[in-house]
Order: C-alpha cells, then sequence, then structure tokens
C-alpha cells in the first residue's frame, strides 16, 4: 500500500460535480481507500489568459495499485468527465495530477513525481497543507508548509471556498 497524493482542478463546466462524482470514482478503483480530502479553493487561473477561475483540492488514498495503473485510471475518469485536451494548461472539465506518492521519486516519460511544478502552485501546497503540512519533499528537503510560506513571501494568499 503507498499513499498517492492527487490534485483535482478544473475551470469548465459543474466543477464541484465533477470533483464529487471523480472522488468517488477513484475511492471505487480496485484496492483502494480515500484517506483525507482538502477544501476547496477558488484560484486564479495560471497559463492562457481569459480563462474562469479554477476549482482547485487534494484527496490522499491508499492503493496498492501500480503508479502507471492508477495514471491509466485517472486519466479515464478524467475522460469520463469530458476532459478534452485542445491547449496545454489551457481550460479543463476535470485534471486529476499525482503530486506525489509517499517520499517516492519517479522519472519516467509518463510520469514525473513529486509532481515538478507542484513548489511553485499555491492551488497546490494550499489544500496540501490542509491534510498534509508535514509531507516532506524528497528532492527539495522541505515540508509542504516550508514550502508554501516560501510562496506567500512573494505572493499573496488564495481565495478560499469551501465546497466540501
Ligand atoms: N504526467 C507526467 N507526470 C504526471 C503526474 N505527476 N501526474 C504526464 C499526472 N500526469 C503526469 O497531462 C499531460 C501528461 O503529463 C499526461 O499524459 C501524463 O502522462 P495532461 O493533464 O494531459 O495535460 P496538461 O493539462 O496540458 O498538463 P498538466 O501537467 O496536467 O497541466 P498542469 O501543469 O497541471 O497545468 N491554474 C489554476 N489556478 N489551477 C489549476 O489547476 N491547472 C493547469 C494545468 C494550468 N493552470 C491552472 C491549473
Ligand atoms: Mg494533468
Amino acid at each position: 500500500m503507498k499513499t498517492f497524493y492527487i490534485a483535482l482542478g478544473g475551470n469548465l463546466g459543474d466543477v464541484p460535480a465533477a470533483f464529487h462524482s471523480a472522488r468517488k470514482a477513484i475511492t471505487a478503483l480496485a484496492s483502494t481507500r480515500l484517506m483525507a480530502s482538502s477544501r476547496c479553493y477558488r484560484t486564479p487561473p495560471i497559463g492562457p489568459e481569459g480563462q474562469p477561475d479554477y476549482y482547485n483540492a487534494i484527496i490522499t488514498i491508499n492503493s496498492a495499485l501500480e503508479p502507471l495503473v492508477l495514471l491509466n485510471e485517472l486519466q479515464n475518469i478524467e475522460n469520463q468527465h469530458g476532459r478534452l485536451r485542445i491547449e496545454h494548461w489551457g481550460a479543463r472539465t476535470l485534471d486529476l495530477d499525482i503530486i506525489a506518492i509517499d517520499k517516492q521519486t519517479i522519472t519516467l516519460p509518463r510520469l514525473t513525481i513529486p509532481h515538478p511544478l507542484m513548489q511553485q502552485r499555491q492551488f497546490v501546497l494550499r489544500p496540501l497543507c490542509d491534510i498534509h503540512p508535514n509531507w516532506h519533499h524528497p528532492l527539495l528537503n522541505q515540508t509542504a508548509s516550508t514550502l508554501l510560506a516560501n510562496l506567500l513571501i512573494v505572493e499573496k494568499p488564495l481565495k478560499r471556498g469551501l465546497i466540501w
């Protein structure tokens, strides 16, 4: 069993409904159990201009699935929720990224763990700190709460909203 940290993001359609339904689908995967859910945040878009604000949250699961098997399952769930891949960093109904797996590192063409941009993103670190402030980044050698504190020196805090 490993703990997977999964980031949920989306800014098209009924995103709160998509998050609820995706969390249910993830929890229903074989040998998988939901451990924690962060609050859900409204966040300004990073990437192409003119997109709506995003919703972002983090969940953790314990799962016996292999990382690439879980990635396939998450991409299936994205597709079932109407995900179209048109523009890099463009608007989307549902994005499911694996942020971390315990304190493991993975470098494969289809999977980089920890997610290489997580330390630059309040929309990842803020919800991660809700549930696992002491998670330790294996390459940067800092906790989630220190990574967030570093970002808050140069950026304003996110708007916060609660949908679950
Ligand atoms: N991939 C590699 N590593 C991973 C990983 N750790 N988790 C590969 C998931 N996937 C990983 O992803 C492209 C490929 O990355 C996958 O096929 C997988 O093999 P994608 O979701 O198909 O395409 P994308 O959306 O263009 O890339 P990605 O990486 O999901 O985009 P980002 O970096 O997540 O950025 N602003 C706000 N406020 N909130 C957001 O959630 N999200 C994005 C998307 C941009 N701006 C945002 C937000
Ligand atoms: Mg993605």
